[in-house]
């Protein structure tokens, strides 16, 4: 491969800022469903949810990407409006005291116009803008977005997941997603992409997916990898711990990293800040050298 095609896009940007690339991103996971646990009300569960945020930013990571709505296989479907309760005031207030970039995790249309509104700079949506008026949306937010490959809907997508060839058949999808956020006036600027890891996938078409990671990162768009956490690594390692599946993600944050992601998204923020803090050490000495600690 070239020096060129390893060379992965430097950055993304939406109207609001633009996100440096040239190192790999950590985006940190803000899930702001109801804590079934929590009495205190949704103002207490805001506060908690920035709280959070805050400290992922701390930790390193530079995308907070805020979801109210699971996409577990089995998870109750939310309409617009709850999903909007949970999550523009966590927008509003973490916009209001930092100046993170922030992400959208929707497949709703409402939701990103008024997230984006709020101070969301990126649309993470599951369903590569595929809901009806997603794409125009998308395009009149002046957000990023986030194309992901997912197979079948979560409910059902993990009973019998099934392509021709994995890789050919998610790079030809997301070049078709690309093309209609184009054809509607996103700039590439504008765009990532993700190979959907978990997504209507098996342990194999994962695995498949993550050995040709270059396939997708020598192509003009960056590209996000979600592996955090995910039951790919109970299947692999036949181990149901939650150790088990952090391990599995750090190695893989590795290897995305070494493969040319452009952003990692990640539950555990230290750990995988701290995998690539080392990839970095290891690319480049000079790095080490002129923080000190050479
Ligand atoms: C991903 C994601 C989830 C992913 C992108 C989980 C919302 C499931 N996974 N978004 N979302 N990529 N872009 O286990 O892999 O975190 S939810």
């Amino acid at each position: 491969m070239s020096e060129i095609a390893k060379t992965p896009p430097r950055f993304i940007a939406s109207a609001r800022a633009r996100l440096d690339l040239r190192e790999p991103a950590v985006m940190g996971i803000l899930n702001v469903t109801p804590d079934s646990f929590s009495d205190g009300g949704r103002f207490v569960e805001t506060e908690r949810a920035v709280t959070h945020a805050l400290d992922m930013v701390a930790q390193g990571a530079r995308i907070i990407d805020v979801g109210g709505e699971s996409t577990r296989p089995g998870a109750t479907p939310v309409d617009a409006d709850e999903e909007l309760a949970r999550v523009l005031p966590v927008i509003e207030a973490l916009r209001a005291r930092s100046d993170v970039f922030i992400s959208i995790d929707t497949v709703k249309p409402q939701v990103m116009q008024a997230a984006c509104a709020a101070g969301a700079d990126l649309i993470n949506d599951v369903m590569a803008l595929r809901a009806p008026g997603a794409v125009e949306a998308a395009a009149r937010t002046g957000a990023a977005v986030c194309l992901m490959h997912m197979q079948g809907e979560p409910r059902t997508m993990q009973q019998a997941p099934a392509y021709d060839d994995v890789v050919t058949d998610v790079r030809a999808f997301l070049d078709a997603r690309v093309a209609a956020c184009r054809a509607a006036g996103v700039p590439d600027e504008r765009l990532c992409i993700d190979p959907g890891f978990g997504f209507g996938k098996t342990l194999t078409h994962n695995l498949t997916l993550m050995r040709a990671l270059d396939v997708f990162t020598s192509g003009p768009l960056p590209v996000l990898v979600g592996v955090s956490r995910k039951s790919m690594f109970k299947q692999l390692f036949d181990a149901d711990d939650m150790p088990s599946r952090i391990n599995g993600s750090l190695a893989a944050a590795f290897w995305a990293a070494q493969h040319g992601a452009g952003i990692i998204r990640t539950h555990d923020v230290r750990e995988t800040t701290q995998v690539l803090t080392l990839a970095r050490a290891l690319a480049d000495n000079q790095a080490m050298a002129s923080s000190g600690k050479g």
